[in-house]
């Protein structure tokens, strides 16, 4: 086994807290494949790393050099704790092979499991599961030297049964498959078996969880050519399993893969995926959450990716307004500022009675006297009324913003508050003035 070098390195390097939230969840890399899991009363998400393909490396477009991980108590403030297992780690795996596909990571007696795919050196297989091993979900992770023997495929998935026995998922193509693991958590215990009843067509990504005695085998799948979010329930972790359709539709512009886990934090279930927000490029992913919600009888409702995300934004942060709730009926545009990293977005083509709602925000308890918002205008600019509820709510102020000599000439404007707001509410811009585009807005805060 090897000790990771590189780990206790990075993490002192690599570990800064980015006051980001709402979707995509991380701004300042591309992450995609996320498993979230509860660990020590925190939310741990283990994605995988897409970068930027050089000519002949990789595979299917995909660049995957190393896995970072990722904790946050409020869902709201993200902690990047570094890269915890590199490429060249990896004993058994082509050491620029860049096949780092998507991983999970589990918690069993206090150690914890951390399973990804990589390409073998041997050339037996596309990917190898390697097993990584830790006392803590941020490391530093010990390598096993060789992959697990009596499998190969990508997308291991963890899960462990209320009486203790675990089970790994992997596999991508018409077939997925499952097996028992032992209780080193090394080794399968049990012949692999083909998860049966499926639906045909191209499936990946496992991702299995148990809820109210339901077992929940859910995966990627593409009936109509990109993946869609499906599952399938039964009363058994290896199945059998009825088929239930998807619960989150397929992307439909120009994003091939999804993938997901689902987890409850704090009494709310959620689920994480990716997209290509911030690159516009399939392969260059951003991970995302939204709040996933299940039936009476147990199915799972269908989840419509928003811009907000999950959790509660602190009234005194620069609220990103531009990844808003709800919208009214007239239309504004967003748009990136700049396209470096970490990503940012403004609100642009803001015309006379149009708004935005931005839900959940912390006023904490009332002693906030002041609001500022950054904004932009080569026109003569107008207003912002500062309302909670709604469209028609609780006017909190009104900001006056002027021209600051260009729609990129950013400034930031601040009112005093006319009304004390305390607790958590759903935040509204009306925007006002006179004809034409108004100004350009990239983030207003409480003080
Ligand atoms: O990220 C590379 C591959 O794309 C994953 O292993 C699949 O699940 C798909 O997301």
């Amino acid at each position: 086994m090897k000790k990771l070098g590189l780990s206790l390195l990075t993490i002192i390097l690599f570990a800064a807290n980015f006051a980001i939230a709402d979707n995509p969840l991380v701004r300042h890399m591309y992450t995609a494949d996320p498993t979230a899991r509860v660990m020590n009363g925190k939310l741990f998400v283990f994605p995988s790393t897409d970068i930027k393909c050089e000519e002949g490396k990789g595979n299917n477009g995909f660049c995957m050099p190393n896995y970072h991980v990722f904790s946050s108590e409020n869902l709201f403030d993200w902690t990047d704790h570094g890269v915890i297992i590199d490429q060249a780690d990896v004993k058994w795996g082509v050491f620029d092979g860049f096949g780092m596909w998507a991983p999970d990571c589990i918690e069993k007696e206090g150690k914890y499991y951390y399973y990804f795919p990589d390409m073998p050196k041997d050339t037996t297989a596309f990917r190898r599961i390697g097993v990584a091993v830790a006392d803590n979900p941020e490391g530093p992770y010990t390598l096993e030297n060789d992959y697990m023997k009596g499998l190969d495929g990508i997308d291991p998935n963890v899960f462990i049964d209320t009486d203790g026995q675990a089970y790994l998922y992997w596999g991508g193509g018409e077939k997925l498959y499952g097996a028992k693991l032992k209780a080193n958590m090394k080794e399968l215990a049990s012949e692999p078996v083909v998860i049966n009843d499926l639906p045909s067509k191209y499936k990946e990504g496992s991702f299995v969880f148990e809820r109210n005695g339901i077992y929940y085998f859910t995966f990627p799948h593409s009936p109509h050519g990109t993946e869609e979010l499906a599952y399938a329930t039964g009363d058994n972790p290896l199945g059998p399993f009825e088929y239930q359709g998807f619960f989150m539709k397929r992307w439909t512009n120009g994003c091939w893969t999804n993938h997901h886990s689902i987890v409850e934090y704090k009494g709310q279930w959620m689920v994480f995926y990716h997209h290509k927000d911030i690159s516009n490029n399939e392969h260059l992913r951003s991970m995302c959450a939204d709040n996933l919600n299940f039936n009476e009888d147990g199915s799972i409702q269908e989840v419509i990716p928003t811009l907000r995300g999950i959790g509660v934004c602190p009234a005194t942060n620069e609220i990103q307004i531009d990844r808003y709730s709800r919208i009214g009926e007239k239309e504004i545009q967003v748009n990136r500022i700049g396209s470096g990293l970490p990503a940012n977005w403004q609100l642009d083509y803001i015309t006379n009675d149009s708004w935005v709602a931005y839900d959940r925000v912390n006023f904490r308890d009332g002693n906030l006297t002041e609001v500022e918002m950054n904004c932009a205008s080569a026109a003569k600019g107008g207003s912002v009324e500062v309302r909670i509820g709604g469209a028609t709510g609780k006017l909190l102020a009104v900001v006056k913003i002027t021209n600051t000599g260009g729609w990129n000439q950013w400034k930031t404007f601040n009112v005093k508050l006319d009304k004390k707001v305390s607790g958590i509410q759903n935040l509204v811009c009306v925007f006002k003035g006179e004809e034409g585009n108004l100004f350009n807005v990239d983030w207003i805060k409480f003080k």
